[in-house]
């Protein structure tokens, strides 16, 4: 050992590079070996960090990186992503395997020079390799529609019914509610509104409507985050509307799992019954132009005479009506992007 402690051999100048040193690094030399050595309680600990560090408790791990669910129709959402989850790590664990045997008792022999057997035109491998995949994808196709039916299933008369309007970059949102309790006005459907099937919408009679609407500066009052707030009542189904005004965007409340494409001349269609209260992020989940970054929202789940009184606040403050929902559904000829000044 050199007098400073390394074992490195150290050139005149103090870097090496004289034809005394040691190789290092190949076949194993000792330097190398204590090197590893050293490093691996290192390397542990790093992986340990990694582990640990995240922020998450051990009751976030089953979710696998899903926010936890905020709806009644939520859950099922979740199940399809850990089963996706299971057999993927079912298939992975079989690959690697294969791959871990091969690797140990299929090593090439140190001692002759062989070449393995050369498998060709195997039909039953062949057939295995290509039925084995299809019916994967088989089983996901299976489960992933049968929960995309069920989740697109629509009630007759929901509870609430709310259009939500998509435009660069920020949403609007009608409460279609007869607000004042007079089922006599409006007579038909408002203008505003005109755009939207009547069988997506189910207009409810009398139902005069409260609007609410946000610029990319808006700030939820309580959380200070950004964007408008939608408010929901818990407990309680509400369908959701969705129409744009110029370009497809796409409706997601992260903790509903759920999230749906906001599409100028089509109207989208889903229904969800919040079941925590308290206030969630949303945002356009579709690259919509410039500001796509900054068409966030909030939802507050709140009681339902909380909603109903916060219905009446809008309507207090001059928000009665419907803001233009967007373009209409019919013929594709009107499917263009409006003029804005
Ligand atoms: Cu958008």
């Amino acid at each position: 050992m050199s007098p400073n402690g390394s074992d490195l051999p150290h050139g005149p100048n103090g870097v090496g590079g004289t034809p005394t040193h040691r190789p290092q690094g190949v076949g194993g030399s000792p330097t190398s070996r204590r090197g590893l050595r050293r490093r691996l309680p290192q390397a542990l600990a790093a992986g340990l960090v990694l582990a640990t560090a995240t922020g998450c408790s051990y009751k976030d791990y089953p979710r696998l990186g899903m926010p936890s669910p905020a709806t009644e129709q939520a859950p099922r959402i979740l199940a399809l992503w850990q089963g996706s989850w299971a057999a993927a790590l079912a298939t992975g664990c079989l690959v690697w395997g294969l791959i871990l045997w091969s690797v140990i008792f299929h090593r090439r022999s140190r001692t002759k020079v062989e070449v393995p057997p050369q498998t060709r035109y195997n039909l039953p491998i062949e057939a295995l390799y290509t039925i084995v995949p299809i019916v994967v994808i088989a089983v996901l196709f299976y489960f992933t529609a049968r929960d995309e039916n069920k989740l697109l299933e629509t009630s007759k008369k929901p509870q609430h019914i709310i259009n939500v309007v998509g435009f660069q970059w920020s949403w609007g949102f009608n409460y279609v509610e007869n607000v004042d309790g007079n089922a006599a006005t409006p007579k038909g459907v408002p203008s505003e509104l005109a755009e939207i099937p009547a069988n997506k919408l189910s207009f409810p009679a009398g139902a005069e409507g409260v609007y609410d609407v946000g610029t990319p500066a808006s700030r939820n009052p309580d959380t200070g985050n950004p964007g408008p707030t939608l408010w929901l009542p818990e407990g309680q189904t509400v369908r959701f509307v969705l129409t744009s005004r110029d370009v497809i965007h796409s409706f997601w409340v992260i903790p509903f799992l759920m999230k749906q494409d906001v599409i100028p001349g089509h109207t989208n269609v889903f229904e969800v019954t919040p079941n925590k209260l308290g206030t969630f992020m949303g945002k356009c989940a579709e690259l919509c132009g410039q500001d796509h970054s900054r068409m966030l929202f909030n939802v507050k789940v709140v009681t339902p005479e909380q909603y109903q009184q916060h219905l009446k606040d809008l309507a207090a403050a001059g928000q009665t009506g419907y803001i233009p929902s967007g373009i209409a559904t019919t013929g594709n000829a009107k499917n263009s992007e409006p003029k804005t000044t």
